[in-house]
C-alpha cells in the first residue's frame, strides 16, 4: 500500500450537550481528521486530541503541526503491507500519540478494505456486539444529574459511570445508591485528587463502585499503587497508560485493576492491542474509553471494543449524545439492551456524509507523494 495523498483538515462541531470534567467545561469540538487515498481507496482517522492540553499534552494545533510537518511526510514516504507497519515509520517522532494514531487507525482501516474484510476481523475481534456504558458530565444541580442517569439507564445502557472532583463526590454517589442500589456504577476524577484525599476515596468504598478511573496525577503509577493497597475498590487507568509497558508496570506495581484503552491515548489501534494483550495475560479486564469523537472515531472504537478482553462495558455510546447530526450514516445507536453491534463484512455499514464535513471544515491542507519511480 503507498499512499498517494493526504488531506487534513479542522472541522468545528458544537457539541448538543455541554460536557464537564475535573478539567474543564467542552461545549463544541475542534477536530482534526485525515483522510487517507490509497490506490483508488479512502480512508479516514480521527484525531481525539481535544481543543486544549488538558487531558493530555497534546491539542489539536500540535496535532496539527506534527501531523503537517512531521508525520504524514513520512507516512506518504512509506512503502506499507500492514495498519501494523506504521508505528515503525512514525517512531523517529516521539509523543504526539494521538496525531499518529489517526494516521495509523486510518492504514488499518485501508487494509481492512483491500482485503475486503471488517477491520473488526482484522484487529482480532470475537464479538458481534458489544456492551455500552456512559460517562456522565458533571451537572449544575443533583436533579440534573439524577435525570439524565434516569433517561441513560431507559434508553438501556449497562453501566453509568459519574465524572467527579472534590466537591462533586461523595453526596451524588450517595444519591445515586439510594435511588439504584444495584446498577453498575464508577467514578471517573481525571486526576482530581492528591494524597491528603486517601481517606476520603476510601470511604467510596461503601457505594460498591465497580472502579475508580484515574483519581490521581495524569502520569503517576506508584501513588495509585499506594491508594489501591489502602481501598477495596478497583482503581481503573486512564491517562496513566502511555503504552504496553505502561501497562505491564502499573498492573505489576498493582497500581490498578482494569485499564481503559482509549485508542488515541495509546498512539493507535497497534498499541491498543499490545495493551490488550498484556493485560489479557495478566487477567486485567479493559474497556474501551472515549473522546467526544464522531462517527469516524467512534466507529474505529466499535471495532477496537470487539476485541475478547474488552469484557466491561466501555464508554462508546450512541452519536446522539453528543451531535445533533453526526458525520457519517446512519448515526451510531444503542440497542435497548445496551449493546452496539460489531460491523461484521467488508462493507463498515457507515457512511461518510462529505457534504456535511465540507460545510463543517474551517482549514484544510493536502500533502502528496512525491513521484515514485515503477520499474
Ligand atoms: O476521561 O474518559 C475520560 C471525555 C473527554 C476526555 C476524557 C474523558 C472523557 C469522557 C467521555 O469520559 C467519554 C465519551 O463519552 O466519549
Ligand atoms: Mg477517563
Amino acid at each position: 500500500m503507498n499512499i498517494d495523498a493526504i488531506h487534513m483538515r479542522e472541522i468545528n462541531m458544537p457539541l448538543a450537550y455541554p460536557f464537564e470534567t475535573s478539567f474543564g467545561l467542552t461545549t463544541g469540538r475542534r477536530i482534526l481528521l485525515v483522510e487517507l487515498e490509497c490506490e483508488g481507496l479512502t480512508a479516514w482517522g480521527e484525531c481525539v486530541a481535544g481543543e486544549h492540553p488538558y487531558f493530555s499534552d497534546e491539542m489539536i494545533d500540535t496535532a496539527w503541526i506534527i501531523t503537517e510537518t512531521e508525520l504524514a511526510p513520512r507516512l506518504l514516504d512509506a512503502e506499507l503491507q500492514h495498519g501494523g507497519d506504521v508505528p515503525d515509520v512514525l517512531k523517529q517522532v516521539r509523543g504526539h500519540r494521538m496525531a499518529k494514531a489517526a494516521l495509523e487507525n486510518a492504514v488499518w482501516d485501508l487494509e481492512a478494505q483491500s482485503k475486503k474484510i471488517s477491520l473488526a476481523d482484522l484487529l482480532g475481534g470475537t464479538r458481534d456486539v458489544i456492551p455500552c456504558g456512559v460517562s456522565i458530565g458533571i451537572q449544575p444541580t443533583l436533579e440534573k444529574l439524577l435525570e439524565k442517569i434516569e433517561t441513560e439507564l431507559a434508553a438501556g445502557y449497562q453501566r453509568i459511570k459519574l465524572k467527579c472532583k472534590p466537591g462533586w463526590d461523595t453526596h451524588i454517589f450517595e444519591a445515586v445508591r439510594e435511588r439504584w442500589p444495584d446498577i453498575m456504577l464508577s467514578c471517573d476524577a481525571n486526576s482530581a485528587y492528591r494524597m491528603k484525599d486517601f481517606d476520603h476515596i476510601a470511604s467510596w468504598d461503601q457505594f460498591k463502585l465497580l472502579m475508580i478511573e484515574q483519581p490521581l496525577w495524569y502520569d503517576d503509577f506508584y501513588f495509585h499503587s499506594m491508594l489501591q493497597k489502602r481501598i477495596e475498590t478497583a482503581i481503573c487507568l486512564d491517562e496513566s497508560i502511555r503504552n504496553r509497558r505502561d501497562a505491564l508496570a502499573a498492573i505489576d506495581m498493582n497500581s490498578c485493576q482494569i485499564i481503559n484503552i482509549k485508542v488515541g491515548r495509546v498512539g493507535g489501534f497497534s498499541e491498543a492491542i499490545a495493551v490488550h494483550n498484556v493485560a489479557a495475560e495478566r487477567g486485567i479486564p479493559v474497556w474501551c474509553g472515549g473522546m467526544l469523537e464522531t462517527g469516524i472515531g467512534r466507529v474505529h472504537n466499535i471495532a477496537l471494543s470487539s476485541l475478547p478482553n474488552f469484557s466491561l462495558p466501555g464508554d462508546v455510546s450512541a452519536s446522539a449524545r453528543y451531535w445533533s447530526q453526526d458525520i457519517i450514516e446512519p448515526e451510531v445507536t444503542v440497542s435497548k439492551a445496551g449493546e452496539i453491534p460489531v460491523p461484521a463484512g467488508a462493507d463498515s455499514g457507515y457512511a461518510i456524509l462529505r457534504d456535511r464535513i465540507e460545510s463543517l471544515t474551517v482549514r484544510r491542507q493536502t500533502l502528496r507523494a512525491k513521484a515514485r519511480v515503477t520499474a
